[in-house]
């Protein structure tokens, strides 16, 4: 596939994924999402990539979806364009490897949904986070309003869905949108560290410490206990074996 919007760097077990649409700030058109399915399907089948790290060219990380192209719609078209962002979104929810989000800008409407469905966020200092789709007479349609307030409280996130406010990095940081806050040229290092760092860890563990987390917010606390017995013991005898083995024998574990 040829890709016009999306650029790949892997190096050291992490997949850095830029948007390019600098032009555009960056805006979600059709063609991201067919680029991007498919980059997924080749990424999550590739043994050298353990994490995923997505951000933006230029000012933007996402400023939305392509107003432009989205003005055009019919309703039916409309549904079909949120339909295919939903289930792209849920995909990097639910995929096998860790998603970074290093947020380098605007990461505004479907551009703060995209980071809402990465694992966690770090942020520039120059990142500003909103979701202003009120502005235009739309709501969010790639979850926004289902995922931001499960992340940060329903007040909060009413205050952002309701104002379209953009808010900085630290308000973002202050009310749990992201984890970290960086300096704008020390932000794909830390991204591209975490990564590495996670790269380090026992690959079942990491795929199945996610998959924990996310089965484990959408089910009962009981099941979610239930889950993580039946995922725990089924480390043992292969690579909770070897990672404890190793811890005793005093060396680096071989996964
Ligand atoms: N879509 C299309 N083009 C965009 C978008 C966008 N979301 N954002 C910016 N651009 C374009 C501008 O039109 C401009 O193009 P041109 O140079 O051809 O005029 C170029 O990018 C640069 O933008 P600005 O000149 O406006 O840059 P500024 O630095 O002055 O302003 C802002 C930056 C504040 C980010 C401003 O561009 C802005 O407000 N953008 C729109 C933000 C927005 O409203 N986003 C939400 C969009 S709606 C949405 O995301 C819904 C998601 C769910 C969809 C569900 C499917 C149906």
């Amino acid at each position: 596939m040829e890709y016009e919007i999306l650029k790949l760097n892997v190096q050291e077990g992490a997949a850095v994924i830029t948007i390019s649409r600098p032009d555009a700030l960056n805006a979600l058109n059709s063609r991201f999402f067919k680029e991007l399915n498919p980059l997924l399907d080749d990424l999550s089948a590739r043994p050298d990539v353990r994490v995923i790290i997505i951000t933006g060219e230029g000012k933007a990380f996402v400023a939305g979806a392509d107003i432009a192209e989205m003005s055009a719609m019919t309703q039916a078209q409309g549904k079909e364009f949120s339909r295919v962002g939903q289930q792209t979104f849920r995909r990097l929810e639910l995929l096998d490897k860790p998603v970074i989000a290093a947020v380098n800008g605007f990461a505004l409407g479907g551009g703060c949904e995209l980071a809402l469905a990465c694992d966690f966020r770090l942020a520039s200092t120059k990142a500003k986070f909103g979701q202003p789709e009120v502005n235009l007479g739309l709501t969010p349609g790639y979850a926004g309003t289902q995922r931001l307030p499960r992340l940060i409280g329903a007040g909060n996130a009413l205050a952002m869905l309701l104002t379209g406010d953009m808010i900085g990095a630290e308000e973002a940081l202050r009310i749990g949108l992201v984890q970290r806050v960086l300096e704008p040229e020390q932000l794909l290092e830390k991204a591209l560290e975490m990564a590495k760092t996670i790269a380090g860890k026992g690959p079942k563990a990491v795929q199945k410490v996610k998959k924990l987390v996310r089965r484990g917010l959408e089910t009962d606390f009981e099941k979610g206990c239930l889950l993580e017995m039946d995922e725990f013991s089924s480390l043992f005898e292969n690579e909770g074996s070897e990672g404890m083995k190793a811890f005793l024998e005093k060396r680096k574990p071989q996964w």
